[in-house]
């Protein structure tokens, strides 16, 4: 199947590369590629962005913060540094809770210890263990808390794991430190990495469910759920579908998290993994210490998602396989009539991707097996080789692969492949739009969603239809393509 030619798509990289100079080319050309699903056309991933180019990327915090601690029910997450980290990082992720603020949910608060120069002089250990005092005053009900350490904290050696550790033998809290300072790492990977070696380390393996709920007991259909962030809600939908067909979740992370469940992760009978990427580090515990099997599951798109859950039941009875298959008896139907209503209205449409560490070959599928979509582009902002590897025998043969694209050659390539459509993040948003590009934000489901499962799937079709379809993109013009009126 062959979505570009490859020898046109190689001087597109060639001709782009061409701008920068000599060292720069050579640097970038490894993390371009054209693709061949045999996969060997291999992009070099996870290393320092060039000084000078325009990156899409975040840091260590963001990642461990904004994407995987910050939503944690029960816990108040408090950001150790400079007020700026967490201020501009507060409540921008569409990663919905439910619960009482104040009460169980510290979600939509913005808790920092304010750093000033003194701090820095001094050191900021004190300051964090009265900030925690007052919080636990103020908020008596908490299980406790998260410290996330911002850049200085990390310059100037503040030890937030011993005022943690502190903390706990006097209130009897849960204190979680995260060394996240954002210069650590690559990109906001490692802050995924981070949060799961904590998660595991000081909450899971240290507490057991009964201390929290002693009436409980394993059972034989006993998940976790981790890796889906319930954006725009997606996390809700999956739920559903375990329940109808008979899973019990015991824990789950990232979606609408209650961390006092999260001991009982350590007796499930399978561990369901949304995005490897930021949490696959967990599941790899869990399975290594424990003996626990992890399944790498994709809930974006119908096929997708009726496959996961046929993969799922064959870790368990037939009972599980026999609802299952009632499930996707039930829903069928309704799959089909929104595939006839949006299918041929986007079939064969051009897509170019560019989002974060899953998405570009997750929503690259769904489009595709379900919609009829072609992706001749896709990247990641901060993939590994892993990542890359499952997303090579994906894609058609000849589409754009690029690695932690710069702004440059994302326009660049987007002018001579003209797509129907880009599903990127807010940072492309504007300049594609204006070029009169259609756009969907693939991060915050540009403020729509659930995306995932089977009504997931409606939206997504109808969301696709509405941009490249819409009347407005056809009377957009690029301002610096318009006549200059003197
Ligand atoms: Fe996983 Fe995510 Fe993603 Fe991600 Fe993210 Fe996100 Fe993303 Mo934005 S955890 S890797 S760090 S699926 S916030 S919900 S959309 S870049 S592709």
């Amino acid at each position: 199947r062959q979505v570009l030619d490859p020898t046109f798509a190689a001087k597109l990289i060639e001709d782009t590369l061409s701008a920068y100079p000599e060292k720069a080319r050579k640097e970038r050309a490894k993390h371009l590629a054209v693709n061949d699903p045999s996969g060997k056309n291999k992009v070099i991933s996870n290393v320092k962005c060039r000084p000078g180019v325009i990156s899409s990327r975040g840091c260590t915090y963001a990642g461990c913060k904004g994407v995987l601690v910050g939503q944690i029910k029960g816990m108040i997450p408090i950001s150790h540094g400079p007020v700026g980290c967490g201020h501009y990082s507060w409540s921008t992720r569409r990663n919905y809770a439910t619960g009482k603020r104040g009460l169980n949910n510290f979600v939509t608060f913005h808790f920092t210890t304010f750093y000033q120069e003194r701090d820095v002089v001094y050191g900021g250990d004190k300051k964090l263990d009265k900030a925690l005092d007052e919080l636990f005053e103020m908020f008596p009900l908490a299980q406790g808390a998260s410290v996330l350490s911002e850049c200085p904290v990390g310059l100037i050696g503040d030890d937030i794991g011993s005022v943690a550790r502190k903390k706990e033998k006097e209130t009897g809290k849960w204190i979680v430190p995260y060394n996240c300072e954002g210069f650590r790492g690559v990109s906001q990977s490692l802050g995924h990495h981070i949060a799961n070696d904590m998660w595991r380390d000081w909450i899971v393996e240290r507490y057991e469910p009964k201390d929290l709920d002693p009436d409980w007991e394993p059972g034989p259909y006993d998940v976790v759920y981790i890796g889906d962030y319930n954006i725009g809600g997606d996390g809700w939908e999956v739920l559903k579908i375990f329940k109808a067909i008979g899973l019990r979740v015991v824990a789950r992370f990232p979606t609408d998290p209650n961390v006092w469940d999260w001991p009982k992760a350590k007796y499930a009978k399978l561990t369901i993994v949304h995005c490897a990427r930021s949490t696959q580090y967990f599941a790899k515990s869990m399975e290594k210490k424990y003996g626990i099997p992890y399944y790498e599951s994709n809930f974006i798109g119908a096929t997708d998602t009726f496959e996961s859950l046929r993969d799922i039941a064959n870790f368990f009875d037939d009972k599980i396989k026999e609802n299952v298959e009632k499930f996707i008896e039930k829903w069928t139907p309704f799959v089909e009539k929104v595939k006839a209503e949006y299918r041929p209205r986007l079939e064969g449409k051009k897509v170019m991707l560019y989002v974060g560490g899953l998405r570009p070959r997750h929503v690259a599928e769904a489009l595709e097996k379900d919609l009829g979509m072609v992706v001749i582009g896709t990247g990641y902002e901060f993939a590994h080789d892993d990542d890359y590897e499952k997303t090579y025998p994906k894609l058609g043969e000849g589409a754009l692969i690029y690695d932690d694209v710069t702004q440059y050659e994302l326009d660049r390539f987007v002018e001579a492949l003209k797509p129907d459509l880009i599903g990127s993040g807010v940072k492309e948003k504007y300049v594609f739009q204006k070029m009169g590009i259609p756009f969907r934000q693939m991060h915050s489901w540009d403020y729509s969603g659930p995306y995932h499962g089977i009504l997931g799937f409606l939206r997504l079709a109808r969301d696709m239809d509405m941009a490249v379809n819409g009347a407005p993109w056809k009377y957009v013009k690029a301002p610096w393509k318009k006549e200059m009126e003197v």
